[in-house]
């Protein structure tokens, strides 16, 4: 059978610390390394994108603070530049990660031109968009209209496709592909890592990576951490996508202060989860949680609340234990248990590693986008 021909795709994502934005980047990444063009739209160059990749652009999208408005406005010239980049480049597919506001300025895009120059749109959920501001009468409406005016939408999980359903009303088939990650090497070696962040050989080092806003419940896991006794078994470390700051005063309250380390804009993350023992998440709500695959990917294991799309990712007592929200105390029993218990821990990491690599590596899901472009575009063309 002949091969298909390569397409030309824009993606336009957030740039900042955010699951969709990482998603995004290692997609565009992964798409232009199996021959494919891709063209990045958004104000910034988003900061997980290999710069050195062949067959991968940037387009930033400039904004201009006009008098007039007292808010400056991102959603027009997002849409102008994403027309733009569509007709100098013949885009066939605007990819559209997160709804808000990317779905609704690739719709208008889409229909500023003129029929032939004119790609498919597919939007992908990520989560907060359907989850919180799909529950915001300000915003529901102009989002389901995105959805419905999409070429193909998709989320990245079965709880997020029946949470659109459910939430937004919306009646397009969405179909769900799930997220993948795929390791960088690493920089610097595990025993430098433990090293800088002052864990010693007998310590295990329990780690969290998010943007710690406040769905994240920063809040419950460091209450959890302050229930352990014997604190001088573990250290963690805080990736921080986002200001530590708010939760230093809980932090120097619960005594944590020898037991905490934040490190804040980390580029290589990868040099961090390979130096992990015990990974910890507390979120409210969670449509996947990449962190938790990133971990995975490495053979460590997470305890994590049973929420949203985890279960999904991990299977409770067999490559992670999952907790009840909002619960500091099942929380610091189920790190206690991984603490106390290295051959649990082993084999709860190597169950998360399979899973990883046999659910959610780029070879299984990448595959599953372009399916989804190609069936949209010949669909358009019928
Ligand atoms: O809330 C976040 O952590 C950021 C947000 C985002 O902007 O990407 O994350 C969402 O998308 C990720 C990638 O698909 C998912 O792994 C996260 O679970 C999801 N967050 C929520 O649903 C709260």
């Amino acid at each position: 059978m002949a091969e298909a021909a390569p397409l030309r795709i824009g993606i336009v994502c957030y740039p900042s610390v955010g699951g969709s934005g990482i998603l995004a980047s290692g997609l565009g990444d992964e798409l232009a390394a199996r021959g494919h063009e891709v063209h990045f739209i958004s104000y910034e160059r988003p900061f997980r994108l290999d710069p050195g990749r062949e067959r991968v652009f940037f387009h930033p999208v400039e904004i201009n603070s006009y008098e007039l408005f007292k808010y400056p406005d991102y959603t027009l010239p997002l849409s102008v530049k994403l027309a733009e980049v569509a007709q100098a480049f013949e885009l066939d597919v605007i990819h559209a990660h997160y709804a808000v506001p990317h779905a609704t300025a690739a719709i208008l895009a889409r229909e500023m031109l003129p029929p032939q120059h004119r790609p498919v749109v597919v939007t992908t959920l990520h989560g907060t968009d359907t989850t919180l501001l799909g529950r915001d009468p300000g915003y529901a409406p102009a989002i389901r209209f995105a959805l419905e005016a999409s070429d193909a939408i998709s989320a990245v999980s079965e709880f997020l496709r029946q949470e659109t359903h459910k939430l937004l009303g919306v009646a397009k088939d969405i179909t769900v592909v799930h997220n993948f990650f795929e390791a960088r090497p690493a920089v610097r070696s595990r025993d430098a890592v433990r090293q800088e962040l002052g864990v010693r050989e007998d310590q295990k080092l329990l780690l969290h990576l998010s943007n710690l806003r406040p769905i994240k419940r920063i809040d419950v896991m460091l209450n959890a951490l302050a229930q352990l006794e014997n604190r001088d078994r573990f250290k963690m470390v805080v990736l921080a996508g986002g200001s530590f700051t708010p939760y230093q005063g809980l932090v120097d309250r619960l005594g944590l202060s020898d037991t905490i380390v934040v490190r804040e804009s980390v580029s290589v993350v990868e040099d961090y989860l390979q130096a992990a023992d015990i990974g910890v998440f507390t979120s409210d709500s969670e449509s996947f949680c990449l962190s938790l695959l990133e971990l995975a990917a490495f053979a460590c294991p997470s305890v994590s609340t049973q929420v949203g799309g985890i279960p999904e990712v991990v299977e409770d007592g067999e490559s992670a234990l999952l907790v009840p929200a909002g619960n500091s105390e099942a929380v610091a029993l189920a790190v206690e248990r991984l603490l106390e218990d290295e051959t649990l821990t082993r084999r709860l990491g190597e169950a998360a590693r399979t899973r990883a690599v046999e659910r959610f590596c780029p070879e299984k899901i990448v595959p599953e986008y372009e399916a989804l472009y190609r069936r949209v575009l010949a669909e358009s063309k019928r």
